[in-house]
């Protein structure tokens, strides 16, 4: 992925170059912007989503066809956004698997130098959004190993071809293609540069062009919020998605249990305080009465906490306590193993590493 990087290392996001006649000598041998979609977009769908964004966002239509115009169909974007039934969900899901991998020595140590380097923005982001440092961290790691993998996709090409030449979340990826055509706008980012994910995600958190505009933070101070560029940005942009996601401040995210069992055999007192969906839906006492929680337990009896069930194929289910810090997590992505991965690698981490 280092080609990616390079490409997205120069994507300065400066200039407002994307609004105003471009200077620079190379820039001037580059055709004017198409004023018409690609064949492979349906004009009968594409053309009133662009009207409407522009109406509703005042954009000028020939704006949006300047970005849309030059746009390739990726097909190995759709086809990954399509995997096959089952596909990943096999044998090889194993929490513990999945808690080994995160523990890879090369990544904490990443983990370690990431958190030395950008001490001031962690701890700022730390103190405005109770999130702790070593969390925010493990999301970076988690996400792109610290910037070091960012995606090679062409951001606009890949939601536009999500959102019309694929069927499967067709309309949350039209609304993340309107979100990136209202972010260049409104911010001078030049979208044609932009690479990220098969599924659109962008920059050092992987922010989806939606969640860039609701919850980018400037936390260097430059007064742009850059998420390709900026580890600071990058930083406080996670503490503040995870604080406007539920994240509580002094709270912890969740207590391993030593239970396991087999799913079929789940004891019936195990069930009532388990959810499997993404938010707590118990208190801690109620699981202290299922005698899930020891009752010394140090937490408030009235805070949220549910249990859910991480699969392994060794150990049948592992059980943890999870409060609404760790559903904040899996709102960054749907699932908990990925909350696992992230948790685990928080742990490994630390300034002093
Ligand atoms: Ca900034």
């Amino acid at each position: 992925m280092a080609g990616a990087m390079a490409t997205l290392g120069t994507t300065g996001l400066a200039g407002i170059g994307a609004l105003l006649p471009v200077s620079s000598p190379q820039a001037k041998k580059k055709s004017p912007p198409p004023q018409a979609l690609p064949e492979w977009l349906p004009s009968p769908i594409v053309l009133p989503f662009l009207e409407e964004l522009s109406g509703r966002e005042k954009i000028p239509m020939a704006w949006l066809l300047g970005q849309l115009g030059r746009a390739e169909r990726q097909d190995r974007a759709i086809a990954l956004a399509n995997p096959p039934p089952g596909d990943g969900l096999g044998p090889a899901r194993s929490v513990q698997r999945v808690i080994q991998r995160s523990l890879d020595a090369q990544l904490v140590a990443n983990g370690n130098a990431y958190l030395r380097m950008h001490r001031d923005a962690f701890l700022k982001a730390q103190e405005e959004y109770g999130v702790p440092a070593r969390v925010i961290a493990g999301i970076l790691g988690i996400e792109t190993r610290y910037g070091r993998i960012m995606g090679s996709f062409p951001t606009v090409d890949t939601l536009a071809s999500l959102g019309f030449a694929n069927e499967r979340r067709a309309e949350f990826f039209r609304k993340e293609l309107a979100a990136l055509l209202v972010l260049g706008r409104e911010s001078g980012i030049k979208l044609n540069d932009l690479k990220g994910s098969f599924a659109g995600a962008l920059g050092i958190p992987q922010f989806m062009p939606s969640s860039w505009r609701n919850y980018g933070v400037d936390f260097d101070g430059n007064k742009r919020i850059d998420l390709i560029n900026s580890p600071s940005d990058s930083i406080g942009s996670v503490g503040h998605f995870l604080a406007r996601h539920g994240w509580r401040r002094d709270l912890p995210s969740h207590l391993p249990t030593a239970m396991t069992s087999n799913p079929q055999d789940r004891p019936p007192q195990l069930q009532r305080v388990m959810v499997d969906g993404l938010e707590a839906k118990h208190t801690v006492g109620d699981l202290v009465q299922a005698q899930v929680l020891d009752p010394e337990v140090s937490l408030p009896r009235a805070m949220q906490a549910s249990l859910i069930a991480l699969p392994d194929p060794d150990l049948g289910e592992l059980y943890w306590v999870a409060t609404p810090n760790f559903f904040a997590i899996t709102h960054y992505n749907r699932s908990y193993f990925y909350a696992v991965s992230v948790l685990s690698l928080a742990q490994a981490v630390s300034f002093r590493g």
